[in-house]
């Protein structure tokens, strides 16, 4: 019996999830009263979430290619256990091995609103172990439910020693255009500023998006809320677990460099990461987890 077909007959449930192959990747797709959904079992990578009605809300770049331990341009990649650059080894993958290494399929379940849920296991490996040499557990679980998308990443510590990680939802949303959006929430608060020299500035006002941003805010819990005139909607990122946040887009030049963002994506996504990272990593005794928990929700704008 093929992957698919052990995995529809585990874990299927009509009118809410199924598997098939897509580009030679497993992917789980939901399709339930509420809203459809993707995620690629490679890096438990959501790929799509577009509640019926309304625009997409995950972005995915037009430009993204799904090929083994690539990791994927768009969508919401797992970020673990470490954000950004390794702290001390550089020829270890930016924002660490999770997102294109494989997950398998822990369980799905109905919800009571007809929500529709699913939970992922990464699967460590030699290669993973090389990397990261500590007893532990990483398990997203994802729920499609009426109004919201909630992901939790929960990771446990197996082993008898601490361990540190940081970690993200390095989410990507769809936007009308990077011209018309503004990010609420993050106003007061101090950022490290990666497009200069990663200086500490502090946040005056809403986000708004006219350059390169790649900003590390700190020492905060606040919802963000991207305010999205064109479309006529918010988007909430409601989080747990988190005490810093990345917002990011590439602009022009970067763009141009990174070369799989389709050459105006930038315009038609933001990135809001709801992160442990810089000096928020998080330390976790033996035996305990840490969640990092997110709840994405479309709200018509007032
Ligand atoms: O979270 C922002 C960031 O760290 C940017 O600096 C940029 O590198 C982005 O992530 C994308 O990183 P990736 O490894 O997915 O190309």
């Amino acid at each position: 019996m093929s992957d698919i077909a052990a995995l529809n007959q585990r874990f299927a449930i009509p009118g809410h999830i199924s598997f098939k192959e897509t580009d030679g990747m497993i992917v789980a797709e939901i399709d339930n009263l509420h809203a459809k959904a993707s995620i690629c079992l490679q890096g438990a990578h959501l790929m799509h979430w577009t509640p019926h009605g309304q625009p997409a809300v995950i972005w995915m770049s037009p430009a993204a290619t799904l090929a083994p331990g690539k990791s994927i341009r768009g969508g919401a990649p797992v970020c673990w256990p470490w954000f950004g650059p390794h702290a001390t080894r550089s020829d270890l993958p930016g924002h660490g091995f999770a997102r294109t290494v494989m997950w398998e399929v822990l369980g799905t379940k109905k919800l009571e609103d007809n929500g529709t849920w699913i939970a992922l296991r990464l699967v460590p490996t030699e290669a993973t172990r090389a990397q990261w040499p500590h007893p532990s557990e990483v398990v997203l679980q994802i729920a499609v439910s009426a109004t919201s998308l909630d992901m939790d990443l929960g990771t446990l510590n197996t082993g008898t020693a601490p361990i540190t990680i940081g970690d993200a939802l390095h989410t990507y949303f769809t936007i009308s255009d990077i011209g018309e959006v503004l990010v609420h929430g993050l106003e007061g608060t101090k950022y490290l500023d990666k497009v200069d020299g990663g200086i500490t500035k502090t946040q005056s006002g809403p986000v708004l998006i006219d350059g390169e941003v790649d900003r590390v805010y700190l020492d905060t819990a606040a919802d963000c809320v991207i305010e999205d005139p064109g479309w006529q909607r918010k988007i909430r990122i409601a989080k747990r677990g988190s005490h810093s946040t990345v917002v990011w887009n590439p602009w022009i030049e970067k763009t141009k460099k990174m070369g799989d963002l389709g050459e105006h994506g930038y315009r038609k996504m933001l990135c809001v990461e709801s992160t442990n990272a810089a000096d928020d990593v998080v330390t976790i005794a033996p035996n305990k987890e840490h969640h990092l928990w997110v709840r994405y929700t479309v709200e018509a704008k007032i």
